[in-house]
């Protein structure tokens, strides 16, 4: 059987960060074509569906006729994702490591490698989003506020909250 998870990380790596690795380029909206992965990664389509279908987040898309296919979120490089600006909900979390603090609370939450901050409408989400990287913190983000004081909010595919930045105006303390 073929090592699905491995595959799927790699996906990731290639739709969201590196395309070079395989030798590949995604367009402007961050679609690669479907032939170009099964090619590069020795996948076979019922392969590709079945890690997009699996996919506990959701992280990938395919377009209509299944000819490109494309991170929903979570890009190092720059894509148009043609998401529409939404209004957010009074709050949205995010989930960190107590290491970090001192810094968010100095620069507010800063996109780092990516191209937005990510952001969750849970805190449960929030949560497993910290434990990536040791004992998680989660910060309770006035994101309604926020809106209103003219910062732009995306909801990704799958759900999760993308902005520029949070300024540490809005960043409110841990709620565990
Ligand atoms: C931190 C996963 C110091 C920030 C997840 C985070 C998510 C700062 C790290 C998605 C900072 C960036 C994104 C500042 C932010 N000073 N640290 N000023 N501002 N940080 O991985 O939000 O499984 O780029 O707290 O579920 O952890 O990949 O972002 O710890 O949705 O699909 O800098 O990745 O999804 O880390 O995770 P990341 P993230 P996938």
């Amino acid at each position: 059987m073929k090592n699905y998870t491995k595959a799927s990380k790699f996906l990731s790596l290639i739709l969201r960060h590196k395309p070079e690795k395989i030798g590949i380029k995604l367009d402007e909206h961050g679609w690669a074509k479907v032939p170009e992965i099964l090619k590069g990664m020795d996948l076979t389509m019922n392969d590709l569906e079945h890690i997009v279908d699996t996919d506990e987040k959701r992280r990938y898309s395919f377009n209509d006729d299944k000819t490109l296919i494309r991170a929903n979120q979570g890009h190092s490089i720059p894509v148009d994702l043609e998401l529409e600006p939404v209004q957010p909900p009074e709050y949205l979390y995010h989930g960190t490591v107590g290491q970090f603090l001192a810094s968010i609370q100095k620069e507010g939450l800063l996109p780092r490698s990516r191209q937005y901050v990510h952001l969750s409408a849970d805190l449960e989400t929030a949560v497993k989003v910290g434990k990536r990287r040791g004992k998680p913190v989660v910060l309770q983000i006035a994101s309604g506020k926020m809106h209103q004081d003219g910062h732009v909010f995306y909801i990704s595919e799958n759900g999760v909250w993308l902005t520029d930045a949070v300024p540490p105006q809005y960043i409110m303390g841990s709620e565990l």
